[in-house]
């Protein structure tokens, strides 16, 4: 099934998803099939594979290495056209709709647009919304945008409801990566009561009772990454909270 049928099938029949990140920058390559394989192991149901900024020229060998050991689907989570990768199933065409600077808005789609259509990828139009969380993180000083204010549910919520309007295809609520206050829980149920559309949630979930505090208050999709990086052995206890609800 492709990733985004099964986002949005899993979303109607009401079961939770968990994707596990990747930032090919932070977890080390002799890594990348540990991970691959305890993700498989847990059932995991995608692996977002991409980072804000990247220092090396990593991403073909992930993608290889993780194939390698699963065949859960990848998707491509991209921080900068660099990151394209026609080795993945499906990419994020993320839409950094929180922010107000047009290259994150647009211009970077124009210039990936050829290199898209010719890789085959499954493209998911994303709503991408960068939520205050406490820290100043890689992705908002990279984006060059404010995040909304932690506590101001009603601008997420026209916001969502914009994007959904425009055409996209999933809602992504995130605290960014390493965040201290992962996205508030009435944040993510108003913009799920406003949205038909699936809703991904990230940035600061570090335990299975954060993610399973999202996945109640409306998440469809919970991603972890920061936690994950730092201890491989929550996989299965984060995906058994996000699974039994
Ligand atoms: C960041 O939502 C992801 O874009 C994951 O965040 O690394 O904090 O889990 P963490």
């Amino acid at each position: 099934m492709e990733v985004y049928s099964k986002i949005s099938v899993n979303s109607s029949e009401g079961k939770g998803m968990f994707a596990i990140l990747i930032d090919p920058d932070k977890i080390h390559h002799n890594s990348f099939r540990t991970v691959a394989h305890k993700a498989a192991e847990a059932d995991v149901d995608f692996l977002f594979i991409g980072g804000s900024l990247l220092s090396a020229d990593i991403m073909e060998e992930c993608l290889y290495e993780v194939r390698c050991e699963t065949d859960i689907p990848l998707v491509i989570f991209p921080g900068s056209v660099f990151q394209i990768n026609k080795a993945a199933d499906a990419i994020l065409l993320l839409s950094l709709i929180s922010g107000r600077n047009p290259e994150m808005l647009i211009g970077n789609h124009v210039v990936a647009a050829p290199y898209l259509k010719a890789s085959q990828l499954e493209i998911i139009p994303t709503g991408y919304m960068l939520i205050e969380s406490g820290v100043s993180t890689t992705a908002l000083y990279m984006s060059c945008t404010f995040p909304i204010p932690h506590s101001k549910d009603e601008i997420a919520v026209n916001t969502a409801m914009a994007g959904e309007m425009l055409g996209l295809k999933l809602i992504y609520l995130d605290a960014g990566s390493g965040a201290t206050s992962p996205v508030s829980a009435s944040m993510i149920t108003k913009v799920k009561q406003a949205i038909g559309i699936p809703l991904i949630v990230g940035g600061g979930i570090d335990t299975p009772e954060k993610a399973r505090r999202a996945r109640e208050a409306g998440a469809n999709l919970v991603v972890v990454g920061n936690a994950i990086e730092k201890d491989s052995g929550l996989i299965h206890e984060i995906a058994y909270a996000i699974h039994e609800i």
